[in-house]
């Protein structure tokens, strides 16, 4: 099979980047290695590196580690790559073999010469797995000029496996077929460095305990100067577009506010600066220009993700609104009716939606011109869809007509500047109570039920709290997997996690008693839309910018969104951005949407939504294809999904997914099979158009069937900390933590169900009216 992968990776066609690396201590040596064990292959990583080059020696070697099952006898190769440079390594008759390489073309890689690697004595081969521990020397830099910034936050190494047994397993120098899978994770090779004892021990083969020489961050102060924050009326915790839109409502009632947010500035207006090569001089940030998207996935420097959640989630002002493809649907009444699962008192949404229509007006056509670009994709997918009764509808006029529509991708952009949920900003930051409210991470809250203050990282600040005034209440918008963390973290939840909590050595002293956790299904009730890729073929060009990158290395080839941010798009394009805000880069990768009612054989309505775009993320056909006509549409199930998964922490805190929510219900599952058989149902109609993944050789139900659970992840996560009645959900009806007086939840975790499309139009709706709600709570 020819397969092809690229690293413009889509959020809603997958998860190639959604890793974090997390410390992990090896029982045989007693190593603190950096690292990941990959979901697929179920093969562990790790890079542990001496002191940085300016505090001490050695800067160009490490010492890794991989650890692999022996998967009925397999005994294909596994790699760890950084760059250019690849570790690879197998076992034979009982023993590792290894080899470097270095990747530079799409051929073979040849034997790499430059590293020395020792195998350290804790490497074996079991009968259930093997595992190498080695030190690798010379190892950081190499020919070309190309190096590890071992003092980097956020680098992108690789992992790769191949089912393929290498040709000679004897000889390092054996020829070896392209690695057949593969993925990035995220690496702050600035916190995996040790003394220089402790690395000069274990390099040597010695083992035993070492503490990391990186600074570890604690939530206490202890310097006695530091002077108590001032109390303000209302904590809100995290900066995404649910505690963005709450604070500035809340704010505007009147009160005293202040919004803590973990990470940095974002779009030009709040600080952020971080731009495209091309847009050097402009006030136009990568957050800014709705076109620079997909490059999200791409960017190496991707500080934006949060590092200690696996899957997508953005750590910055505006959260998942300010790194998301800004995809805006206002909901439907059946999106707040009480069958999705909120109280009868919600059901009345127009008023918030009218509110947030009035201050984000949706648009489908972001350009400044009014024109559409590069809508080829537009007309191929809408004359497959028009024979099956599909209308042209504009969608944010009605938007409780859901049934067989096709619509221009609408965005919350204005003016053709990425606009969500900015809007709401200046007035929210003029009033909060603090000039400094970024880089802040709220971690627990004092003394539940009568919450005081909130616990944060700030160590300016008495113990690190920002108090409440008397009356005063909490709002927590860390978002999906951020609140419930936080919960955890102040002894709210489920008992397991808590304990997790309880576990870490700086965690668990803050937390309280045991007698006094509440325990709530936090994490319980997620879901997200299960999303498939189908991948086409049509004559028309579907080329964003012909300066095609040369291939990087073996296995990765860009598709063409990758130039978007460096080089940039073609000068004409770049310019006329610069100039106008319109043209090409004044909207996101997206062109075409659609949804359409399915029945299903439980008796239940679920919809499906489609998002038709240029490009793929991900190709596997038998057949050749030309890449420049390729397109994908990303079918999600929507509205009526039944499956549900669950959210959590780990030992390491991370939060992650802890049962996955995707087709879990046979009938999502059929259901989203019949759904994607309707899209391709009048394939033939359509002059010079091909399905090219699936290919002919395989069928749709085989294809649903061997589909990679971990890439139907769409980031649209909601319901872990559920609205509803006592004793089933962890919100009441004014988003109040159950079992709390004055601590309340608004984010994507209180939604109950799914909408119609991704959710950001509905939880911004959902957050005016909640901040509506609270303040008409009596104090
Ligand atoms: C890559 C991607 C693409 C997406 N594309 C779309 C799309 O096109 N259209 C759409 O409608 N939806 C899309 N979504 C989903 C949408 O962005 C989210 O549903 C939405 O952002 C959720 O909002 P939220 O306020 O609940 O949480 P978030 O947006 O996650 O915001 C939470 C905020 O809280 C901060 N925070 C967390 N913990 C703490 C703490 N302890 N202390 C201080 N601050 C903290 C975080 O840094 C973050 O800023 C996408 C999401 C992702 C990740
Ligand atoms: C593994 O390698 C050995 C030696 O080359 C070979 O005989 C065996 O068939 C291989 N096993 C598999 C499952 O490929
Ligand atoms: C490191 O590797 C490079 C590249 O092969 C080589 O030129 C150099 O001599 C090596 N250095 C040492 C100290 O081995
Ligand atoms: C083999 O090694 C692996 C990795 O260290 C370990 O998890 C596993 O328990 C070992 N299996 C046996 C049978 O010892
Ligand atoms: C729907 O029809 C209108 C009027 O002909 C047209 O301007 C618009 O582009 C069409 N929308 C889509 C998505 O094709
Ligand atoms: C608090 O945490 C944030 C987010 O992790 C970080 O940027 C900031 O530097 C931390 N502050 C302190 C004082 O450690
Ligand atoms: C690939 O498709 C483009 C656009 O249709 C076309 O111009 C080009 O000639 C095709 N290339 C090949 C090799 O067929
Ligand atoms: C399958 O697709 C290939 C490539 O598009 C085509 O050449 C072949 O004729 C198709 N086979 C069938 C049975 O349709
Ligand atoms: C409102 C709701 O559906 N709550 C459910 C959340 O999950 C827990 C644990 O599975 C259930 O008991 C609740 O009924």
């Amino acid at each position: 099979m020819l397969l092809r992968l690229s690293l413009g990776v889509l959020p809603f066609v997958g998860s190639a980047l959604a890793q974090a690396a997390a410390q992990f201590t090896d029982p045989d040596n007693g190593i603190t290695f950096w690292g990941i064990t990959d979901v697929v292959h179920d093969v562990t990583y790790g890079y542990v590196f001496p002191p940085l080059a300016t505090s001490g020696s050695n800067p160009t070697e490490y010492i890794g580690t991989i650890v692999s099952p022996l998967v009925n006898q397999w005994n294909g190769s596994v790699c760890s790559m950084i760059d250019s440079l690849l570790v690879a390594a197998w076992p034979n008759n009982g023993e590792i073999v290894f080899t470097t390489r270095y990747a530079t073309t799409n051929v073979l890689p040849d034997v790499y010469p430059g590293p020395v690697i020792t195998t350290l004595p804790t490497s074996y081969v079991n009968s259930t797995h093997w595992k190498w521990v080695y030190r690798c020397q010379n190892c950081t830099t190499w020919v070309g000029g190309g190096s590890i910034d071992v003092n980097s936050q956020s680098a992108v190494p690789a992992w790769c496996s191949s089912t393929i047994a290498v040709d000679d397993p004897a000889d390092p120098g054996t020829s070896m077929v392209q690695h057949t899978d593969f993925g990035f994770y995220f690496f702050p090779f600035a916190e995996a460095h040790v003394s220089a004892s402790v690395y000069n021990n274990w390099a040597s083969g010695g083992t035993g305990g070492g503490t990391t020489t990186s600074t570890t961050t604690t939530t206490t102060s202890t310097g006695p100067a530091a002077p108590s924050a001032t109390p303000v009326d209302y904590i809100i915790v995290g900066a995404g577009p649910g505690g963005i839109i709450t604070a500035d409502r809340i704010s505007q009632a009147g009160k005293k506010v202040l919004l803590l947010e973990r990470g940095g500035p974002s779009t030009w207006e709040t600080g952020g600066r971080y731009t495209a090569p091309w847009l050097e001089g402009t006030d136009f940030t990568k957050f800014d220009v709705p076109g620079l998207f997909e490059s999200m996935f791409t960017d190496p420097n991707a500080f934006w993700w949060c590092k200690d959640i696996t899957v997508f989630a953005g750590c910055l002002v505006g959260g998942g609104g300010a790194v998301n493809g800004a995809l805006y649907w206002l909901p439907s009444d059946e999106d707040f009716s009480t069958s999705s699962g909120w109280p009868t008192q919600w059901t009345n949404h127009q008023p918030y939606t009218a509110a947030l229509k009035a201050r984000l007006p949706p648009t489908d056509a972001p350009s400044t011109d009014g024109k559409r670009y590069l809508e080829q994709v537009s007309n191929v997918v809408s004359q497959l869809l028009i024979p099956q009764g599909y209308r042209n509808v504009t969608i944010n006029d009605n938007p409780d007509d859901k049934d067989h529509i096709y619509v221009h991708m609408t965005l919350s952009a204005a003016n053709a500047v990425d606009q969500s949920p900015h809007t709401y900003k200046p007035l929210s930051h003029a009033q909060t109570s603090s000039s400094k409210w970024t880089h802040m991470c709220g971690t627990s809250f004092e003394t539940a039920p009568q919450i005081t203050g909130v616990k944060t990282n700030d160590t300016s600040v008495l113990n690190g709290i920002y108090p409440l005034n008397p009356g005063g209440r909490v709002i927590l918008s860390g978002g999906s997997y951020g609140s419930a963390r936080i919960l955890y973290r102040s002894g709210i939840g489920p008992t397991d996690m808590i304990e997790l909590v309880q576990g870490d050595p700086v965690a668990g002293p803050l937390l309280p008693p045991s007698s006094q956790w509440i325990n709530l299904p936090v994490g319980y009730n997620v879901s997200d839309n299960p999303s498939i890729n189908l991948v086409f073929t049509h004559p028309s060009a579907f080329l964003i910018f012909p300066s095609r990158p040369v291939l990087k290395n073996i296995f990765l080839s860009y598709d063409n969104w990758a130039d978007v941010f460096t080089p940039g798009p073609p000068a004409a394009d770049a310019a006329q951005y610069i100039a106008s805000q319109s043209g090409v880069m004044a909207q996101a990768s997206p062109r075409l949407n659609f949804w359409q009612a399915l029945g299903a054989t439980d008796g239940t309505t679920r919809w499906m939504q489609g998002t038709a775009r240029p490009g793929a993320a991900s190709v596997t056909t038998v057949y050749p294809y030309n890449e420049t006509q390729i397109f994908t549409i990303t079918a999600y199930l929507s509205s009526g999904i039944k499956s549900r998964g669950r959210l959590g922490i780990n030992a390491a805190l991370n939060a992650l997914p802890l049962v996955n929510p995707w087709l879990v219900d046979p009938v999502d599952k059929s259901t989203l099979i019949t759904g994607l058989k309707d899209i391709v149902s009048t394939l033939s109609l359509v002059p010079g158009l091909t399905l090219i993944t699936p290919d002919n050789t395989t069928t749709i139900d085989e294809y649903v069937d061997t589909y990679d659970p971990s890439t139907m992840d769409s980031n649209h996560w909601i319901g872990s900390n559920i609205i509803g009645p006592q004793g089933k959900a962890v919100v009441d009806v004014n988003t109040k933590v159950y079992g709390t007086n004055n601590l309340f939840v608004v984010d994507a975790s209180i939604v109950p169900t799914l909408p119609f499309g991704n959710p950001h139009g509905l939880i911004m709706s959902m957050a005016e009216q909640a901040a509506a709600k609270i303040l008409a709570l009596a104090t």
